[in-house]
């Protein structure tokens, strides 16, 4: 049973993602339509744009701008004059396998390019790229000159945590943004420079993240660590008093991690095994809006009554998971996602516990398709208490 009402605002976001796939659509089409030399520089340039920021997919998470603009074309041979070589000044040095902007001379550009090492990195740097390589070790000292550095690029490679030296980021003390995404780190890196905003490890193979592994990290904004084999957390994420994102999904997490943070408000734990979420849990993070917890093991024997009633949540995603009834939920939630569980009824006391004029839910989105409803089990006294539902799915 599919119910569309048609008032209130979610219709909106709905056309919105609709909008986003029609968009996505159309670049498929037309990226194939893209076969003249130009265009293919074009679209090489456009990748590389995406595949830098194919990270920042969360669409709540408002990104700063970003440097990574390389307009550069090398200039032709051609151009240059008779007369003796200029002296090459020291700001100018560049390694030979890369291209150093002349006119954004902080930025060194090193990116797919089947480099199997890394090349030296000149003092003057700020950001560098060199993902899209085959690098395999980040040797001691690799950055011991590079102390301005604040953008690491160096995603998609093949870095072993053997191979990556026990120092290497120690003295970056600008580091803001770190990307080891898509290597082959079984171990969390570090210790890590304190000034990290975001930190990108997603697609490796850690299985651990100690307690202490992202302790001073006072600034850490955002926490990629999805796709990894992590079975154990501990209380790393407890202290970190910046964090705004936490993405931990597919991973092998059988139990949430000691302590959230208090200013977070994106949690990811879909696709891991968690049964169980200790009492008051998500109450330490009174800024929460999003929790996403599909595809776990979680059963209603594994919450407290008020687990998810929680004020500041305003979507929750429970789909795919062991439930047998509606857990309680604020009045404030929007979103709630509960497909593909065992829930055998409709109960209106987990939304509204008083019921009237002045007291309703104001849940927009409530799926429950792939349970065991019935469809003529929805109670009577439904449309009071979720007034503001445009989609009901059973
Ligand atoms: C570098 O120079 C090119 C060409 O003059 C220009 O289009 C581009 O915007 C400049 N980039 C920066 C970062 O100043
Ligand atoms: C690092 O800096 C030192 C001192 O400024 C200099 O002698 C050395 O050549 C630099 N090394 C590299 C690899 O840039
Ligand atoms: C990294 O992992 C990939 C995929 O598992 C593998 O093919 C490659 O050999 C690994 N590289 C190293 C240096 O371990
Ligand atoms: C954190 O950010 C603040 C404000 O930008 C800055 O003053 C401070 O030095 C940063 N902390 C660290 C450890 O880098
Ligand atoms: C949620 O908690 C509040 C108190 O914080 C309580 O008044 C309300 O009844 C609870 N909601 C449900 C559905 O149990
Ligand atoms: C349980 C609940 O939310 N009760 C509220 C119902 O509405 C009245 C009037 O706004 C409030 O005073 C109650 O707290």
């Amino acid at each position: 049973m599919f119910l569309l009402l048609p008032t209130g605002s979610s219709r909106v976001s709905i056309m919105r993602w609709a909008a986003v796939l029609i968009v996505a659509g159309l670049c498929g089409v037309s990226l194939g339509q893209y076969d003249e030399d130009e265009d293919l520089a074009w679209l090489q340039y456009y990748m590389r744009q995406s595949r830098l920021s194919s990270y920042n997919y969360m669409p709540y998470y408002e990104d700063e701008n970003t440097p990574y603009v390389y307009s550069y074309l090398p200039a032709p041979d051609a151009e240059a004059g008779p007369g003796p070589e200029p002296q090459e000044s020291p700001s100018r040095e560049c390694p030979q396998e890369c291209d150093c902007p002349p006119n954004f001379s902080a930025a060194m550009y090193c990116d797919t390019r089947n480099l199997r090492y890394l090349p030296f990195v000149p003092s003057r740097m700020k950001y560098v790229y060199f993902q899209n390589n085959q690098i395999t070790s980040v040797q001691e000292g690799a950055f011991d000159n590079a102390t301005e550095l604040e953008w690491l690029a160096l995603h998609n490679n093949q870095i072993t945590s053997e191979k990556m030296g026990k120092r290497v980021f120690a003295k970056l003390k600008n580091l803001e943004r770190l990307y080891m995404n898509n290597n082959n780190l079984t171990k969390m890196p570090g210790p890590l420079p304190r000034s990290l905003r975001e930190l990108h490890l997603s697609y490796n193979q850690i299985s651990k993240v100690p307690s202490n592994a992202l302790e001073g990290l006072e600034n850490l904004t955002a926490l990629y660590l999805s796709h990894n084999q992590i079975f154990e957390m501990g209380a790393s994420l407890k202290g970190l008093k910046s964090l705004i994102l936490a993405d931990l999904s597919y991973n092998h997490l059988r139990k949430v991690p000691d302590g959230l943070p208090i200013a977070l408000e994106q949690l990811y734990l879909e696709y891991n095994h968690i049964n169980a979420i200790p009492d008051d849990y998500f109450r330490v993070s009174p800024k929460l809006l999003y929790v996403r917890m599909s595809h776990n093991s979680l059963t209603n024997q594994g919450l407290s009554t008020n687990t998810f009633n929680s004020s500041s949540i305003l979507e929750l995603d429970l789909s795919y998971n062991r439930l047998q009834k509606i857990p309680r939920v604020s009045t404030n939630l929007e979103n709630l996602y509960l497909q593909g569980n065992q829930i055998n009824e409709f109960s209106i006391s987990s939304f509204c516990t008083v019921v009237d004029v002045m007291n309703y839910s104001r849940l927009q989105v409530l799926r429950l398709d792939g349970n065991e409803i019935k469809r003529n089990a929805v109670p009577p006294d439904a449309p009071l208490c979720l007034r503001r539902a445009t989609i009901i799915e059973i």
